[in-house]
């Protein structure tokens, strides 16, 4: 209860803080994109992983402004960064409530606008959980987003309890292969090979881009390479960091 109090002033305190993972071209190394993760520094506790605090948030409804704060957070810093390194785009996670509001478009141009990022410098990365619930409205939501040219993930996928038929429906623009079956495939697991090899080919199917999540280690790199998976992310490629140190990475070698 008292957790819920000070969360709730985490917000207007400026306790909240962004860090960002590159998301790499697995071919060249290249960083493509950048993840926008939420942590909290709380004043005695330290700083929590998003683990510890986002559960709470989507309870109490607190993710709202949360998510809608990273969000212009992640905008600006993205605007920033394109200036060294323009063809860079950024990805936000946002929680299943956002697709439910009549006003997430308006907060989604808010945020853009007024960051000057091109929307399509843009991926909102939703669970499957958050899009199954599809009704007509969210799905009418999420095509409105894709006309104003924001790109849109399917984040920790083959990991909700859905069927695949949703797939058909959603105008998604990438799928996030998770985490738990790129960690198997390193030992060299011929399910967790086939797995990702599945959900690489699906996605071809369906015209969206992969990213592989959580990929730690060379054999891994080298496994998802040879599965045909394009972007990558994990710790092999950069740990999430704050933004002085992404663009620092970012600074072109000449
Ligand atoms: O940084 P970490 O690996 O602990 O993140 C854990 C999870 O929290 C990730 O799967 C991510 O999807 C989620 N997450 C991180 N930042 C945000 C955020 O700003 N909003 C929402 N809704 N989820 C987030
Ligand atoms: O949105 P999502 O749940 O996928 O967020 C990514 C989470 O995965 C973040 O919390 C991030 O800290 C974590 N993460 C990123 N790269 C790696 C990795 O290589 N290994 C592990 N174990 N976790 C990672
Ligand atoms: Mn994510
Ligand atoms: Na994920």
């Amino acid at each position: 209860a008292e957790l819920i109090a000070e969360l709730r002033r985490a917000v207007d305190e400026g306790q909240l803080c962004v860090e960002y993972q590159p998301i790499v071209d697995l071919a060249t190394g290249t960083v493509r994109s950048a993840e926008a993760l939420v942590r909290w520094r709380h004043p005695r506790l330290g700083v929590l992983p998003p683990a510890a605090f986002l559960p709470l948030a989507e309870e109490t409804g607190l993710i709202v402004p949360i998510d809608r704060w990273v969000l212009h957070e992640a905008c600006r810093a993205a605007a920033a960064w394109r200036e060294r390194a323009p063809q860079v785009t950024v990805a936000v996670n946002l929680a299943a409530a956002h697709l439910r509001r009549p006003d997430l478009i308006a907060t989604v141009i808010a945020a853009t606008a007024g960051a000057g990022l091109p929307p399509r410098a843009l991926t909102l990365e939703l669970t499957e959980s958050a899009l199954i619930e599809g009704s007509d409205a969210v799905l009418d939501r999420l095509r409105q987003l894709r006309e104003l040219g924001i790109r849109l993930a399917i984040d920790d996928f083959g990991t909700g309890y859905s069927s695949l038929s949703y797939l058909h429906h959603i105008p998604a623009t990438e799928l996030k292969v998770d985490r738990s079956f790129v960690a198997r495939l390193g030992a060299e697991d011929v399910r967790a090979y086939a797995t990702v090899e599945m959900v690489n080919r699906l996605a071809a199917a369906f015209d969206l881009a992969v990213v592989a999540e959580g990929v730690e280690t060379d054999a891994q790199h080298a496994a998802v390479t040879a599965i045909g998976c394009v972007h990558g992310q994990g710790w092999r490629y950069g740990r999430p960091a704050a933004l002085p140190e992404l663009l620092t990475a970012l600074t072109p070698v000449d």
